[in-house]
């Protein structure tokens, strides 16, 4: 039975992915900072799956903490067999020369600092047993860039060179790496980016079908469960009504 640890499971792709491997039996190590929704929903799939689940509560911001969360799992699930380094966010929407800094620091230690902090405590316990799969969560922000959101794409570029770099340096150690790099999907992504303004959201996704969650945990699902030969290196996946960044086909 695979064991999974996936970051940002309080909401959105991360919540729907701790569904989805349970589906599959998998156990669970469910992370993100707000410890009540960790509970609920691990009560909420322990019911439904009877899979065991632990949660950590930390911000993956602090290294420290990470570190302190992450030599805190019992050995009962310290074989890891999977890694999603799903949490991240945008925060803001604005031209370069008029953003607010504390928005990008937010995002850069967030987005590429944390990955880093979760990676480099988590790599090690797979490494040790010579198997392992990190699925790093892009964007098609991470292939392009548009108006307002340089640095939030800047991110996720420095996603899509992370993966690169992390599937050439645990080549070796038997470490599969994979990109999942969506388009518009309708989570809390939008909320948190306009800093709670919900009207302001969920405009974001009217006139056309965006992506739900529940699509993207069934990709990550699909490739953590292929054939230990195959890697899915990479996987950029839009609503049908999307063609790039910026470009709807809204009726
Ligand atoms: P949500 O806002 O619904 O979920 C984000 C998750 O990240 C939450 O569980 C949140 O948990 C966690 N998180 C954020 N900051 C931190 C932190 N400092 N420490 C620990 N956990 C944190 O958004 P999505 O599900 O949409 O986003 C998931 C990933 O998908 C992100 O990396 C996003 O960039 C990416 N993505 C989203 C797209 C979209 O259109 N929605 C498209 C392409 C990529 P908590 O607040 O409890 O800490
Ligand atoms: C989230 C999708 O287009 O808002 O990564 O950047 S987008």
């Amino acid at each position: 039975m695979k064991t999974a640890l996936i970051t940002g499971a309080t909401s959105g792709i991360g919540k729907a992915t701790a569904y989805a491997f349970a589906e599959r039996g998998f156990k669970l190590i469910l992370t993100g900072r707000r410890s009540d929704r960790l509970s609920e929903i691990s009560d909420s799939i322990k019911y439904k799956y009877e899979v065991e689940i632990i949660t950590l509560s930390f911000d993956i911001r602090n290294q420290r903490d990470t570190n302190i969360a992450i030599d805190s799992i019992p050995d009962s699930f310290q074989s890891i067999d999977i890694l999603v380094n799903n949490a991240g966010l945008a925060v803001g929407l604005s031209h370069i020369q008029d953003a607010d800094i504390d928005d990008w620091e937010r995002m850069i230690d967030t987005n590429i600092k944390g990955l880093l902090y979760v990676t480099r405590a988590v790599a090690p316990l797979m490494i040790k047993r010579g198997r392992g799969h990190i699925v790093n969560v892009g964007s098609i922000a991470g292939r392009e860039v548009y108006e307002n959101g340089g640095v939030y794409c800047a991110t996720k570029h420095a996603v899509e060179a992370l993966t690169k770099s992390m599937r050439i340096d645990m080549l070796e150690d038997g470490i599969k790496v994979s990109n999942v790099c969506p388009g518009a999907v309708e989570t809390e992504f939008s909320v948190v980016r306009f800093k709670g303004d919900e009207k302001r959201a969920k405009k974001v996704y009217e006139g056309f079908k965006s992506l739900t969650a529940e699509d993207i945990a069934g990709i990550i699902s699909y490739i953590v469960t292929l054939p230990d030969h195959i890697c899915v290196n990479d996987i950029l996946v839009m609503p049908s009504a999307q063609a790039n960044a910026t470009k709807f086909n809204c009726r």
